[in-house]
């Protein structure tokens, strides 16, 4: 469908960026700190692009004045970030660390008086390393508790500042990264136990949700998606069931549990087959159904196309590429439904995520269509190599990518889609995490790679003068009258 004039982005829409906490803070032992899950991990040989870890990342703990400075001077409206849940409770529980929790007070007060709207993250994926080795972390339904006293304790502490809140970064990614392809911790590879902490997940998704308002009255709260629509290879009957079944597997297994909390038939009947399904408990259905969220979240980077794959084809285990070398992501699926295949029609980015922002808008209308709740985009941006040149970076391509982008949105809006913000991954540079440091996403150059530290030295890239252009004519067309 083409508009001859675009509806303008609503005058209060949060143009933004995100991070989160372990790709960005570093400090790892500093002030208190427990140990997360994932600085374990990144210490296992060969885990991480050249063994890059989080220690001390872009050092945004002890720098955050510095880079909020440079969020005031974009002119950003607001900014997503993560707590990182072993700053505020070193053993998880109990007892709680006040110079962790002075941390966010002093970041979100330091946003608030430069009028940006702070996003906080209750979970970016770094579990305290103290509730893995307890009890397993989220295979536990222990989990459910504990991660419902944390955040409580965070809507209290800074529930008046702080109106925007995501429960649960990815929990597509970190589930399945973390218990199939053993790509993230705890580097398990066994389904039926992915899918019981995935349930333990959509539980203690709930269970937050349910109590929020009643803290934070005027607050917003959702969860975050990585949401990669589908597509079918083809008109061919097979590739478009294949589609459709790839659709119910990798996205609507969440989405579903999160808006209507249920489990959609046929995948659930698929894993009941193989004796896959978790153990559900009284009432863990009642619970699911009162955690509808306020908002979906999406983060969207790419679309998937999917064809058919015979009961004896690819299964999920295919190399991911996290080395930058073009062409060296292979194809993944589940025998019998689906399998991935190189979409002809899009260009991919050197490390072979398809670029697409049409996707974006297909993405957003078969999301608001579903569920019908407002998005907001938690995260969108070019991961890429970046040239630092003199005092300069040209990053033009990740303004084309942008641009793209926010040029669907707008067109998304038009539709009829309601979005409240746009928040691109990444404000700065930071860590990618398996990729290192040389696959960048910022506005904001930070000089440093994997086998030096350096000064971490800001620097504003081209994308950074462009977006705060954006920025201040909320949106890429200053009225609707200028746009064909
Ligand atoms: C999302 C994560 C982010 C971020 C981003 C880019 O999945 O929520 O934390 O890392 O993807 O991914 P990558 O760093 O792998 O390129």
């Amino acid at each position: 469908m083409k508009h001859e004039t675009l509806k303008p982005f609503p005058r209060d829409f949060l143009w933004g960026a995100a991070s989160a906490a372990y790709q960005v803070e570093g400090a790892w032992d500093q002030d208190g700190r427990g140990p997360s899950i994932w600085d374990e991990f990144v210490r296992i040989p060969g885990k991480t692009f050249k063994g890059t870890n989080g220690d001390v990342a872009v050092d945004h703990y002890n720098r955050f004045r510095e880079d909020v400075a440079l969020m005031s001077e974009m002119g950003l409206k607001t900014y997503r970030f993560s707590i990182s849940w072993s700053r505020v409770f070193p053993d998880g529980t109990g007892e709680p660390n006040e110079a962790g929790f002075r941390f966010y007070d002093e970041l979100i007060d330091a946003l608030k008086a430069e009028g940006i709207e702070p996003i906080v993250t209750l979970y970016h994926w770094d579990l305290p390393l103290a509730l893995q080795n307890r009890y397993g972390g989220w295979e536990s339904r222990q989990i459910i508790e504990d991660f419902h006293a944390y955040s409580l304790a965070l809507f209290k502490r800074y529930g008046d500042r702080v109106k925007y809140w995501v429960t649960l970064n990815e929990q597509n990614i970190f589930i399945k990264f973390g218990y199939k392809t053993a790509l993230h911790p705890p580097g398990v590879q066994d389904d039926k136990r992915m899918y019981q902490a995935n349930h333990h997940a959509n539980l203690a998704n709930a269970k937050v949700i349910s109590d929020f308002h009643a803290i934070v009255p005027n607050g917003k709260i959702g969860p975050s998606f990585a949401y990669a629509p589908a597509y079918p290879a083809s008109a061919n009957p097979a590739d478009v069931l294949a589609y459709e079944n790839a659709e119910e597997y990798q996205s609507h297994w969440w989405l579903d549990v999160y808006m209507d909390g249920v489990y959609p038939q046929a995948t659930w009947n698929h894993l009941a087959a193989r004796g896959l399904t978790p153990e559900i408990e009284e009432g863990d259905f009642e619970l699911l159904a009162k955690g509808r969220p306020d908002f979906i979240g999406v983060n969207y980077y790419r679309t998937e196309t999917y064809e058919a794959n015979p009961l004896d084809g690819v299964g999920e285990q295919g190399t991911f590429n996290t080395t930058g070398v073009k062409g060296t992501m292979e194809s993944t699926g589940v025998p019998g439904r689906f399998r991935t295949v190189r979409n002809p029609h899009l260009e991919a980015t050197n490390w072979d995520w398809e670029i697409d922002p049409t996707g974006l808008r297909i993405g957003l209308r078969r999301l608001v269509n579903r569920y019908r709740l407002p998005v907001l985009i938690s995260e969108n941006g070019l991961g890429e190599f970046d040239k630092l040149e003199g005092d300069s970076i040209d990053d033009s391509y990740r303004i084309v990518y942008l641009e793209a982008h926010i040029k669907a949105i707008q067109e998304a809006i038009t539709d009829g889609v309601d979005v409240i913000g746009y928040c691109v991954w990444s404000f700065t540079d930071l860590l990618s995490w398996l990729n290192g440091y040389q696959k960048r996403y910022g506005f904001v150059y930070v000089d440093r790679d994997e086998d030096d530290v350096k000064e971490l030295k800001r620097l504003k890239k081209d994308s950074f003068y462009w977006y705060q252009q954006v920025i201040e004519q909320n949106g890429i067309y200053p009225s609707p009258d200028a746009v064909r």
